[in-house]
């Protein structure tokens, strides 16, 4: 539905300050910390320089949430309907805007942006401006509350989505924000904040905080914080639920995964095959639900692993800002080395790498897409999570090996089942251990299903009815 510029254009349609400091209270104020950049990981560029929150500026954002608290919470719920209706109706008007930013920031093509997360999250604020007036059908008792201040931290491989995630349910049930995007993707985080102003909506309601791992503790430990809502690493999850533990804060955490993606002998193979490469390469493989083991029923591997090949060939790497773009750039040289580090394992241990011949650009973060062969239940890249655009093969013969080989993972957030038995998708998402299983097809989101993991994925749901009851009391 949009008309974009070529790449370099493109660029030119946003405005990239080249300081930004905190949100705190409805304006941009300094911080306290030491200053960072954000860089553009297609091109090593810097971005912008970026304010860090020290535990005092948290402290007034806190403060400036609770004091908006009273009066937002205390709103019929129509009316704050209206300013979430606003906000989705801003992010559809500058959409161009958002998409943009967020490949530059983040490093994803550009028609993942423009197709995928910013119409999503528009979708997300038009969802929950529908629930604001209609609170009482949550199931939650006739007349729930909110929670007071809610502390949300996110990851950087869905900037607004996660924001949106957050944010648009925790209004919606009136309670106030303090969110801290991740360090190497503030930018929309911060272009939000704008649109936040631009829809007059009172001061303190939002506020945004940037900085690390330092500003993301400060914000979840914070004891004016009644909700914690965090996505991330497992590890950081984990130290998450131990610094609240004993604390009365409410929480839901969306940590790490490793998606089984099943393919069975009677499935449309080309359309599994489709599946196979979104499941996988999306976002560079950047997405906590990642189809990143294909267990593919051995009479059929031979055919699926030919045309899984032909197809990862014809996949256009590089960068994010050409519409024809399927994988974007890595999004720091960390998570770089943590991939490549993985796929050295996997070489190690014996399985065998392969990726289509591809030139990457010199400068920037890049991984080509890759499949493993030859993987085991025991190797490493079976088990940990990759995060990159890395594929593990591995097959099985009957259901029920297939069934032990998705549940043998630590984590529990989503599976794939490509077969045309309408029985046997029944079977199986009654036996995964998945908070999602996508039936031919994969990577599907809807602001009406909710989301979440079992296991070492986390817990609470977030989107539909669902994410509202974790910024909700119990009513009476
Ligand atoms: O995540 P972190 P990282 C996984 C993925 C990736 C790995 C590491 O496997 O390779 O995690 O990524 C903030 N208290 N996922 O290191 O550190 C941090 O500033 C409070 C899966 O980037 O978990 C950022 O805003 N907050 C995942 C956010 O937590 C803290 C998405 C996530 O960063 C903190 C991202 C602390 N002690 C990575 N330490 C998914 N489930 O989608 C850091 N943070």
């Amino acid at each position: 539905a949009f008309e974009y510029a070529p790449a370099p254009e493109s660029r030119s349609i946003v405005d990239i300050k080249p300081s930004y400091g905190l949100f705190i209270d409805g304006e941009f104020v300094d911080g306290h910390g030491s200053a960072f950049k954000s860089i553009n990981p297609a091109t090593e560029e810097t971005l912008a320089e970026i304010a860090e929150a020290d535990a005092a500026d948290v402290d007034k954002a806190v403060k400036a949430a609770r004091r908006a608290f009273r009066t937002w919470s205390r709103m019929p719920g129509k009316e704050r309907s209206k300013y979430l209706y606003r906000i989705a109706r801003i992010i559809q008007e500058r959409s161009r805007e958002l998409a943009v930013l967020e490949s530059i920031d983040n490093g994803k093509p550009i028609k993942e942006s423009r197709d995928v997360d910013v119409p999503i999250v528009a979708a997300h604020f038009f969802y929950y401006a529908g629930w604001a007036d209609k609170l009482e059908y949550a199931g939650l008792g006739a007349n729930p509350q909110p929670l007071g201040v809610a502390g949300q931290v996110i990851p950087w491989n869905f900037p607004l989505l996660m924001l949106a995630w957050k944010v648009a349910p925790a209004l919606a049930c009136g309670n106030t924000v303090v969110l801290k995007p991740a360090e190497t993707t503030p930018l929309t985080a911060l272009l939000f904040a704008e649109i936040c102003q631009q829809a007059d909506l009172p001061a303190g309601v939002v506020n945004i905080v940037t900085g690390a791992g330092d500003t993301g503790q400060a914000v979840v430990s914070h004891p004016d914080v009644d909700k914690v809502a965090f996505t991330g690493s497992t590890g950081v999850g984990k130290a998450i639920a131990r610094a609240i533990a004993g604390s009365d804060k409410k929480a839901t955490l969306e940590l790490g995964g490793k998606a089984a993606n099943i393919v069975f002998d009677d499935a449309a193979i080309d359309q599994a095959v489709e599946g196979i490469v979104g499941g996988i390469f999306f976002n560079q493989g950047h997405v906590c639900c990642a189809g990143s083991r294909l267990l593919v029923q051995e009479s059929v591997a031979d055919e699926v692993m030919a045309k899984l090949k032909r197809r990862m060939g014809t996949l256009r790497v590089g960068d994010p800002l050409d519409k024809n773009t399927d994988i974007g750039a890595i999004n720091s040289a960390e998570q770089l080395a943590r991939i490549r580090a993985l796929a050295e394992i996997g070489e190690d241990e014996g399985a065998e790498r392969w990726a289509p011949p591809c030139e990457l650009p010199s400068a920037g973060f890049w991984f080509p897409p890759t499949v493993f062969t030859g993987v085991s239940q025991a190797h490493r890249i079976a088990r940990d999570e990759v995060f990159g655009p890395v594929l593990s093969v591995l097959t099985f013969r009957t259901p029920s090996e297939a069934i032990e080989k998705a549940n043998n993972t630590p984590y529990g957030l989503s599976a794939g089942v490509w077969t045309e038995k309408g029985s046997r998708i029944l079977h199986m998402a009654n036996e995964l251990r998945a908070g999602v299983v996508w039936a031919n097809t994969f990577n599907k989101f809807d602001p009406a299903s909710p989301f979440g993991g079992y296991k070492e994925s986390g817990y609470g749901r977030e989107g539909g009815r669902q994410g509202l009851s974790a910024y909700l009391k119990a009513g009476a």
